[in-house]
Order: structure tokens, then C-alpha cells, then sequence
């Protein structure tokens, strides 16, 4: 066994967080569109959760934003002259566009990338293969920036392999982590994968019917290619269908209805089609990757907690992790402690015989949330060795002087209000480079943004 923990790598929420409406199927963004929102409490809150992650002995890192508006992508939708004028004659001529090309929604890295540990990869490198978020236009001009940004982190290519993103259109959508669950006795062992798709983008396929309301964006292909990328065997990979009638409650990525940690793998009865035949699976594949030892399945019945009140308090998009004393914590949204309910059901899951959870933690993440963004969507868990983590710039990592410094930062770049007709200002581009120009040389990671070659 390798001596190897989880990093949390957690999005820093950008200068141009807003509220535009542009997640259809999910239902917070959806009904938050054209609100004023706050970028500096977001990001404060950001590094907030962070901290408390750290303080729990969980090691924390931070991934920064992309630059935004994104000046190439509005060039490369036809407009030209001067960046005020590129920002002006989007505004007037195409909103949404400039709306979807201003967003900060690469601050949920669970979307960044899928992640394999070397434990699990026949080569010994850790992989990850960014995420196409070919589903949302808003989303799918990030994996270029993910990619750069990965590479500066994970530089040594003796131990880590950044993939191309899978090749997307025809529905061949890819969420990463979002969508993806590793199970382990231990995260430095060899882990059991299961990958969450919601529909097949080249057969009509499953017996289930698709949903009606809302597209899936997850594609089985897009699924079975990045365990393919990584060389992950068919004995360490089980794939589940997520259920349409969670899709069309509002679940657009897995991460909203399940969460798993080491052998703890918590759902709501409903997350997939075929919940049981799925956890049979899970606990076949557990079993014989290692002998003798059992998967901890917490299933959440619909009486207790509804697909509704799941969405609304994002339950299941807490983190569950792995304490320095070796206990779980569950680090759940504040809105679950606000509904009796969920908090009831919390209250019995921590005294239910042989369960592994120690505590609960709530956080205020109501920037985020309100864009359909919890604990789990800030987050990208990568597990390294020790030897794996001294090679990564040590400046990312989230030390109490850094956390300080960051928070500093936030207060001094940052907005504390942030309207559509914001979009097309000028001097938010202005200050939001000025911004990431220095968060650059405070996390040791040298120009990885085109305005800065
Ligand atoms: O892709 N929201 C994001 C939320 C992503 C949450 N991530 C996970 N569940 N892992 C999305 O829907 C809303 C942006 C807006 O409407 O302004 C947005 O992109």
C-alpha cells in the first residue's frame, strides 16, 4: 500500500460570478436568472469552506478561475475590433452569448476533469481527462483552460498524464467527476469506479424511458472512453444509468443524488435505474477487488427524503470525507440544517447502528448554490502519493498564510455586485486580469492565461 491521502482541489470562485439563467435542468440557476450577485462573498465563502476542510486535516488545494469574459471565444463568435468594442457589440447585438462567455461557472471543478490515482492506472501515473461539458455552451469553452491549468499543477509527465477531453457532439457529453465515484478501503488501495451516465448517445438503449423534461448530459460512451483513456480494467468499473425521473427533478449531474468516500457510498433510493441491481454490482465488484472486505451502502428512502427536498438542499452534494483522526464528516450544505426534514434524517443517519459518519458540518455556500453549485461541486478530489504531492507547485496548497493571503486578495480584486449590464464593462475585464495576473504569482504557477503570453 502506497502512503497516499486525498487533495481537495477546490475552485476559486472568479470576479464575474453572476446569475444568467444558462443551466436548463437545473433548476437553481434556472430560477435565479437576472438576480444581482455578490462575487466577493462568493469566493470568500469558497475559501471559507476550504479552510474548514483544512482545519478538518483534509489537505486542501485551490485551482484558479479562467479568465472571463472570454475575449477569444467572443472573437471566434465573429466579433472584432478593440476588447471594448468586442464586449459592447455582444452586449447589444447577442446577451446571451456575452452572458455565457462572461460566466464563472468554471468554480465547479467537479466538472474540471475525471480522476484516476496511480493505484488504479497500469502505467503507475495518475490520469485525468478534462471534461468536454459539451451539453452547455457556457461550459464547454473550458476544457482548453483546464487542461493548461492541470498541466502547470501536475507538470511531471513521469507521474501524471493529462488526456485530451473526449471528442464531443452527437451527445457525447462528459461532466467528469461529477459523475464519476471512487470506493476503497483506503485511498492510497486500489479503487472500485463507478461512472454515472444518464443516456447512450449512439443507441436508444436501457429499458427505462429518457427523460422528459431535461437533456441528460452525461453519455455512456463519453464514460466507457475516459476508462478506456486510463486503463482502467472492466473488473475495477461498474456503470450505472442515472434515472430519468431524477434527471427531470433536477438532477443534472450525479453528484446531486449520490457522494462516496473509501467503502461509504450514500444515495437516494431513486439516483438510479435499477438502484439495487446497481449496488449488487458495486458490492460484486468491491468484493472481489478485495477479498473480505464490504461496501457500507446508505441508501435514502423517498420517505424520508424526496428527489425535491434532495435538490432544493443539495443533501447528497455534501462532502464526505476522511478526517486526520480517521473519522467521516460529512461537510453539508447549510440549507440541509434549514429544512426539518433532511436535518431529521441527518440527525438519525449519525446514531444509526454501524454507521461510519462522525459528524455532519454545515456550510454557507449561498453564492454558489444559488447557481446550482454545493460543497461537491466546488471540489475535484485527487488522491496522490506522498512523492506525487512534492512535485506539485507548492504554492497551491491551502496554508493558513495562504488562505490569508487569498482572502486579502478577494477583498482587494473583487466586486460586491454584479448585474447582466456589468458584463460588458470594460474595467471588469481590466480587473479581473489584474486579478488573476497576480493570483498567478501567489500560487507559484507561472502565465498559464493567453492574455499573459
Ligand atoms: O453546470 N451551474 C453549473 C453548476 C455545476 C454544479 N456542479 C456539480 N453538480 N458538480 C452547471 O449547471 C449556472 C450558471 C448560470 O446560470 O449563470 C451553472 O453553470
Amino acid at each position: 500500500m502506497s502512503p497516499a491521502a486525498e487533495v481537495n482541489f477546490d475552485g476559486l470562485v472568479g470576479p464575474t460570478h453572476n446569475y444568467a439563467g444558462l443551466s436548463a435542468g437545473n433548476l437553481a440557476s434556472m430560477s435565479h436568472r437576472g438576480t444581482r450577485s455578490n462575487p466577493r462573498a462568493a469566493a470568500l465563502q469558497g475559501l471559507a469552506k476550504m479552510k474548514r476542510l483544512a482545519d478538518l486535516g483534509v489537505p486542501q488545494a485551490v485551482l484558479p478561475p479562467h479568465e472571463r469574459p472570454a475575449l477569444a471565444t467572443l472573437r471566434a463568435l465573429g466579433f472584432t475590433g478593440r476588447e471594448p468594442d468586442v464586449l459592447r457589440a455582444a452586449a447589444r447585438t447577442a446577451p446571451a452569448l456575452l452572458a455565457a462567455c462572461a460566466s464563472a461557472s468554471n468554480m465547479w471543478v467537479a466538472n474540471a476533469a475525471t480522476v484516476s490515482p496511480s493505484a488504479d492506472t497500469p502505467d503507475g501515473r495518475v490520469h485525468f481527462t478534462p471534461a468536454n461539458l459539451a451539453s452547455k455552451f457556457h461550459r464547454a469553452i473550458e476544457p482548453a483552460q483546464t487542461a493548461r491549468t492541470l498541466r502547470a499543477i501536475f507538470r511531471d509527465a513521469t507521474r501524471f498524464v493529462v488526456h485530451e477531453p473526449v471528442p464531443a457532439g452527437g451527445g457525447c457529453g462528459d461532466e467528469g467527476a461529477a459523475n464519476h465515484t471512487r470506493l476503497t478501503p483506503r485511498h492510497g488501495a486500489r479503487g472500485l469506479h463507478l461512472f454515472v451516465y444518464g443516456h447512450r448517445a449512439f443507441s436508444a438503449g436501457g429499458a427505462a424511458a429518457r427523460p422528459t423534461r431535461f437533456a441528460s448530459r452525461q453519455a455512456f460512451e463519453a464514460s466507457a472512453a475516459v476508462a478506456r483513456a486510463h486503463g482502467l480494467s472492466p473488473q475495477q468499473v461498474v456503470y450505472a444509468r442515472q434515472h430519468p425521473a431524477a434527471i427531470d427533478a433536477g438532477v443534472f449531474h450525479n453528484d446531486v443524488i449520490a457522494v462516496g468516500n473509501e467503502q461509504v457510498l450514500l444515495y437516494h433510493e431513486n439516483a438510479f435505474v435499477d438502484s439495487r441491481g446497481v449496488i449488487a454490482a458495486l458490492r460484486r465488484t468491491y468484493g472481489s477487488l478485495h477479498p473480505g472486505r464490504t461496501l457500507t451502502a446508505l441508501p435514502v428512502p423517498a420517505r424520508r427524503v424526496s428527489l425535491r427536498q434532495a435538490v432544493r438542499t443539495y443533501l447528497f452534494n455534501s462532502q464526505l470525507v476522511t478526517t486526520e483522526t480517521g473519522g467521516m464528516v460529512l461537510v453539508a450544505p447549510a440549507d440541509c440544517e434549514e429544512e426539518r426534514t433532511v436535518k431529521a434524517f441527518l440527525d438519525d443517519l449519525l446514531t444509526a447502528p454501524g454507521c461510519p459518519l462522525r459528524a455532519v458540518q454545515f456550510v454557507d455556500l449561498r453564492e454558489s448554490m444559488r447557481n446550482g453549485g454545493g460543497p461537491a461541486c466546488l471540489r475535484l478530489r485527487v488522491v496522490l502519493t506522498a512523492a506525487e504531492r512534492n512535485t506539485l507547485p507548492p504554492g497551491v496548497f491551502l496554508t493558513p498564510s495562504r488562505y490569508d493571503a487569498l482572502v486579502a486578495w478577494v477583498k482587494r480584486h473583487y466586486r460586491d455586485r454584479l448585474e447582466f449590464s456589468d458584463l460588458a464593462d470594460p474595467a471588469l475585464l481590466e480587473e479581473s486580469r489584474r486579478a488573476l495576473d497576480q493570483l498567478t504569482t501567489l500560487l507559484g504557477l507561472g502565465p498559464i492565461y493567453d492574455f499573459q503570453r
